[in-house]
């Protein structure tokens, strides 16, 4: 029953800013929110960083075979030598190493891997591809290290040429999506004199809070294992941080070209910075924009306790072209210490839904409760 008073609530609102007006916000409950300009969120420069530049008007043909004039003539990352090896088994290039291009346009980062290997095994299908030739890939969406663990948002991808054919295992996967063998990317990879190639579109939409049309970077790491007939005997790592120990802090990142939105006016992204809530505090987002004109989107936060609505408030961004990033902040004054869940929504100026997510938020009061 609360639920469904809740979805009433959210139905309402729906109903009332289709109509063109702000909603709810700043009419009986009394609270507005303030916006500043903001940074994006803070990801420290890395020492290894790949520029990802724009397909453009390249033609990509996910076929394992790296065609004449198909990808940038020079590799992006090119791993020549073992980094770490395991039981020394590493004896040179032509054992092992591997070269690697990127592109990126609005719907997929783009991905060769040519790999230099002398003998091709693989006899595994599933999770335990990495025991033999195969590449992992990872990556830290939202740029948020944290030492010694994939965070919510990470992804580890792995490729593999096996027995059934071209295998993409997910062993860590992002908000929403499931671990395990994934067909939503479409990868071949083909066996070449002396090696293999893997050729990958993978969807931004399988790689999601990844948005390159308004976030320039993320995260990111690469490993290729090698497997000669007993077992994995080596592997190249561009950073630490997938094969001795899950730990996206030590990965380098991708930056990728700027491209202006195609589809929509205006692209919006959103994190949260505070979940914690102390008297005094507020609760708030940096909201990243990427207009094709400058223009102004509506956010409006509606404050939910037990699936009913408390209060909401909204406000107005102003939004120049190009990329820009601002910080929206909701008061905490009126809210008692208690567990909520924020149902943020970005609308453009037409009305149109241009993000839309709930955060789980704590407010606490360490005067108040001793018990925190
Ligand atoms: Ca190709
Ligand atoms: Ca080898
Ligand atoms: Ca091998």
């Amino acid at each position: 029953m609360r639920r469904g008073a809740y979805v009433t609530a959210v139905v309402l609102l729906a109903a009332i800013a289709g109509c063109g007006h702000m909603g709810l916000g700043g009419g009986s409950a009394g609270m507005s929110l303030t916006v500043t300009p903001g940074e994006p969120m803070a990801a420290p420069k890395k020492a290894l960083s790949v520029e990802v530049p724009a397909r453009g008007g390249r033609d990509v043909t996910i076929d394992g075979v790296i065609g004449r004039g198909e990808w940038p003539a020079e590799a992006a990352i090119d791993l020549a030598r073992g980094l770490e090896t395991q039981e020394g088994q590493w004896s040179g290039p032509d054992d092992l190493s591997a070269k690697l291009y990127f592109m990126v346009d609005a719907e997929n980062l783009y991905l060769a891997i040519d790999v230099t290997d002398d003998v091709h095994d693989q006899a595994e299908a599933g999770q335990l591809i990495w025991q033999g030739d195969s590449v992992q890939l990872a990556f830290d969406p939202l740029h948020n290290p944290e030492t010694m663990r994939h965070r919510v948002d990470d992804y580890e991808y792995g490729f593999a040429l096996t027995s059934k054919g071209p295998v993409v295992w997910r062993w860590k996967s992002g908000p929403g999506k499931s671990d395990g063998e994934t067909s939503g990317v479409p990868m071949v990879a083909k066996k070449r004199d002396g090696g293999i190639v893997y050729e990958a579109a993978i969807p931004f939409g399988e790689l999601s809070p990844i948005a390159p049309l308004v976030r320039p970077d993320c995260g990111f790491t690469v490993a290729i294992n090698d497997a000669d007939g007993s077992g994995r005997g080596s592997y190249l790592e561009w950073t630490p941080g997938i094969v001795s120990s899950k730990d996206d802090s030590a990965f380098g990142e991708l930056r990728f070209a700027y491209m202006p939105p195609a589809e929509r006016d205006v692209l919006i992204t959103l994190d949260i910075q505070r979940i914690f809530a102390d008297d005094g505090q507020d609760f708030s987002f940096t909201v990243g924009a990427n207009a094709k004109k400058a223009t102004s989107v509506d956010a409006i936060i509606e404050v939910v306790e037990d699936d009913q609505m408390v209060t909401s408030a909204g406000a107005k961004i102003s939004v120049p072209k190009g990329i820009s990033w601002h910080v929206v902040s909701l008061p905490t004054e009126t809210l008692q210490p208690a567990r909520y869940v924020l149902h943020v929504t970005v609308k453009g100026a037409d009305g149109a839904m241009l993000f839309e997510q709930d955060f789980t938020v704590y407010r606490y009061s360490s005067k108040r409760d001793s018990s925190w």
